[in-house]
């Protein structure tokens, strides 16, 4: 048996309880597979895949709060540091009733080749809690968010591990953090990144995973001759990535006519208003009838079911899966194809199941994954951490060219990394190639760690 297959075995007794966490290893480790025939002694001799698919270390605590009815709850806090070879743990925090060890294992797994592929000196973790965000109020909020910090405060630091947002977690969230941060440790440091801007923040963090999608989407179209200029588009989610995606796409002439959250979906042939949507989901907080009520050509349908994914039934040029994983599921894929979609690039990490993303491709269908095509807002995260290492605070345009200019770069690692490993644009296995060789050569250096 191949070292591939042995480790994928060995990960698969080990952890036969995670699946999502199985479902990424999985995906990583197949496609490198000449990388690794290529180097077998010297990988197995260091038990690179052994080491790669283990977290150095994942801290699961009791997270106890007050509500607003003075009853006590608890929920259960995750930090997976999964790997910090080429620099300090970082990646996201994620509050949702689904978080589990898995979920958590897996984005931090993907996290570690996405930050290589940013270039910048950042590992990989992630964390969070089954702590539902959903209808609490602001003090709730808050005093989970003290809860959860006082515990993960041990574990963390600007040079250690810098958590940021991820879904359920935004401005509000991670001001609470930092607070109570600040007021154990006493230290003003750059811990967390996705920080308002009077207290560090950096400009541009907020937009930056929606833009570098697009910025990322727009150098694959341009490499295949064409661009979003009257280009339809499907987005799906309507959080933090979703919102920021649309408006980048309005912005380059293309038009967004979905978008989605955990109950329903828009479909709307004017294209989304994206002010609209921001007003809805960033200022009230409200659900996307709210939207529909708001806006006369804009159609909404409840989700029958969780599996219900009706955007992806819209016929567009370019899908942008944005909400969470396994979001876009074989029939999606046939659904999609048989529309004629150009290309498919993830801005949620993991949101299209193996087997739809094989059909896709095999369909021809251009496709990124979200480990290249969403970290632009990772690799803006650490130019957060520069500006609080020198004390600076730099201006949008800056922040904004530096975020283009990676993805622009990053883009071009997939495609070369695709070429010389696998086939032209096969972007899945030059994505993790090219984040693979670099974290490798970084393991090897260190020595047994
Ligand atoms: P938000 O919480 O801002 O938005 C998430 C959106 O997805 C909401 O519309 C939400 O709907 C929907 N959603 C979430 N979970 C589910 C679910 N289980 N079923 C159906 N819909 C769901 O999160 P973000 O926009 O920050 O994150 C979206 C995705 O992008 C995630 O996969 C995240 O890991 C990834 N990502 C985020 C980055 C960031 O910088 N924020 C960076 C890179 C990747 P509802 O509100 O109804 O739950
Ligand atoms: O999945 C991700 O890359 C994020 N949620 C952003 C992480 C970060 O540290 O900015």
């Amino acid at each position: 048996m191949g070292y591939v297959d042995e480790v994928l075995e060995l990960v698969s007794k080990r952890d036969a309880n995670q699946p999502e966490f199985l479902q990424a290893v999985t995906e990583v480790l197949t496609t490198l597979r000449p990388v690794v025939e290529a180097n077998e002694e010297l990988y197995r001799k260091n038990a690179i895949l052994e080491r790669i698919t283990e977290p150095d270390r994942a801290i699961q605590f009791r997270v106890p709060w007050v509500d607003d009815n003075g009853q006590v709850q608890v929920n259960r806090g995750f930090r997976v540091q999964f790997n910090n070879s080429i620099g300090p743990y970082k990646g996201g925090l994620r509050l949702h009733p689904s978080v589990n060890l898995s979920i958590i294992k897996f984005l931090g797994f993907e996290q570690v080749f996405k930050n290589s592929l940013t270039s910048l000196p950042i590992g990989g973790g992630k964390g969070g809690s089954d702590f539902d965000p959903k209808g609490k109020s602001d003090r709730e909020i808050m005093a989970f968010c003290q809860s959860f910090m006082t515990e993960l405060y041990k574990y963390i630091g600007a040079d250690v591990d810098v958590p940021a947002g991820d879904i359920g977690v935004g401005g509000r969230e991670i001001g609470f953090l930092y607070g109570q941060y600040k007021r154990i440790t006493n230290l003003y440091e750059g811990v967390l990144t996705g920080k308002g801007l009077t207290y560090g923040g950096s400009l541009a963090r907020t937009e930056a995973t929606g833009y570098g999608l697009v910025y990322i989407t727009e150098e694959l179209l341009k490499d295949h001759g064409t661009d979003f200029n009257g280009k339809t588009v499907a987005v799906s989610g309507a959080g933090n990535v979703a919102i920021y995606a649309i408006e980048k796409v309005h912005q380059l002439g293309g038009k967004v006519v979905t978008c989605s959250d955990s109950t329903g979906w828009i479909y709307d042939p004017e294209g989304i208003d994206v002010d609209l949507l921001k007003e809805v989901k960033e200022v009230k907080r409200a659900r996307l009838t709210a939207y529909a009520e708001a806006r006369p050509s804009a159609q909404y349908t409840a989700k029958k079911d969780a599996n219900d994914h009706g955007v992806w039934n819209v016929k567009v040029d370019v899908a942008l899966p944005c909400a969470t994983q396994n979001e876009l599921n074989l029939d999606d894929a046939k659904a999609l194809v048989a529309n004629g979609v150009f290309a498919v690039c993830e801005g949620a990490n993991m949101p299209t199941t193996i087997e739809a993303t094989k059909y896709l491709t095999d369909n021809k269908v251009l496709f990124i994954p979200g480990k290249a095509s969403n970290a632009g807002g990772v690799a803006t995260s650490a130019l957060e951490m520069s500006q609080n290492s020198e004390r600076l605070h730099w201006s949008f345009d800056e922040v904004d060219e530096k975020l283009h200019g990676i993805m622009v770069n990053i883009y071009k690692n997939i495609s070369s990394a695709a070429e010389k490993y696998a086939t032209k644009d096969d972007f899945v296995a030059g994505a993790n190639i090219a984040g693979f060789e670099k974290v490798v050569e970084a393991m090897l250096a260190q020595g047994v760690c």
